[in-house]
């Protein structure tokens, strides 16, 4: 093996490690494992799902949780512990316009 293919093997070796150990760094880290068994009592993985939105109209997103397609509020206490609450989205009351008599 010449010196010149030693340089490209290892110009090979070291770019994909490289490589590798980037797609180790950047890889997602919120994955939800595909479990479907788990614990009495606990939550199945694979049923979860999260998203945001601004139920209340105030220009900021809510955190939701779905579980098994149904919403919950995921919230966050006094001392940072998670606090899952339902909720549910009432239409608008319609009221009579108030008008002022002259
Ligand atoms: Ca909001």
């Amino acid at each position: 093996m010449s010196e010149w293919d030693k340089g490209y093997w290892l110009g090979g070796i070291v770019a994909g490690t490289v490589a590798i150990v980037s797609m180790i760094a950047h890889y997602p880290k919120n994955i939800v494992p595909e479990v479907d068994k788990v614990q009495s009592g606990y939550a199945i993985p694979r049923d979860l799902g999260i998203e945001t939105s601004d139920l209340d109209g105030n220009g900021e997103l809510e955190t939701i949780i779905k579980y098994k397609g149904r919403p919950f509020l995921l919230r966050i206490d006094d001392i940072e512990r998670p606090v899952v609450q339902s909720y549910e989205i009432r239409p608008v009351e319609y009221s009579e316009p108030i008008l002022e008599k002259r």
